[in-house]
């Protein structure tokens, strides 16, 4: 198939400060890739308190809210931009469940994360949050178009 370039779906998919600090960074890159995904944007960044409490707006409400605003702020944290085909949907699939108790095995979550509140991945949850995530995290410029060579043979 062809021509898929301009209009390909894009997810935000987030490590953590604990999978970054665990040393999972490559162990949860390489499982979207060999997937037959394409990143097209990657960046290590501290994100601030503030910054932090924009991302989860949503949840601003929940009790949990303030220390996972702070979990999020306290290191590093390796925000991407994914593509492909369904890759909001699947992405989720690869990251498992919010609660790690819960998450199958197989997942990210499933095999490399415990509790909840360390769950070491985000990934968005649907085509506008996708939108919101990679327009907060990161500038137009940023986001890197190109013909990867896997491509035709992905699709
Ligand atoms: P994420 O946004 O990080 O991908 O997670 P999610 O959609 O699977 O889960 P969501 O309900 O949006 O919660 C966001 C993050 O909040 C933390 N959390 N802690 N009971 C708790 O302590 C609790 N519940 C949720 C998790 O880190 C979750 O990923």
């Amino acid at each position: 198939q062809e021509a898929h370039a301009a209009e390909m779906e894009r997810t935000f998919i987030a490590i953590k400060p604990d999978g970054v600090q665990r040393g999972l960074i490559s162990e949860i890159v390489s499982r979207f890739e060999r997937k037959g995904y394409k990143l097209v944007a990657i960046k290590l960044i501290v994100p601030s308190k503030e910054f932090a409490q924009k991302h989860y707006h949503d949840l601003k409400d929940r009790p949990f809210f303030n220390g996972l605003c702070d979990f999020l702020s306290s290191g590093p944290v390796l925000a991407m931009v994914w593509e492909g085909e369904g890759v909001i949907k699947y992405g989720r699939k690869l990251i498992g469940a919010t609660d790690p108790q819960k998450s199958e095995p197989g997942t990210i979550r499933g095999d490399l994360a415990v509790v909840v509140g360390r769950n070491i991945i985000h990934g968005s949850d649907g085509l506008e949050t996708a939108k919101d995530e990679i327009a907060l995290w990161f500038e137009p410029k940023e986001l890197v178009s190109y013909t990867s060579n896997v491509e035709k043979w992905v699709y």
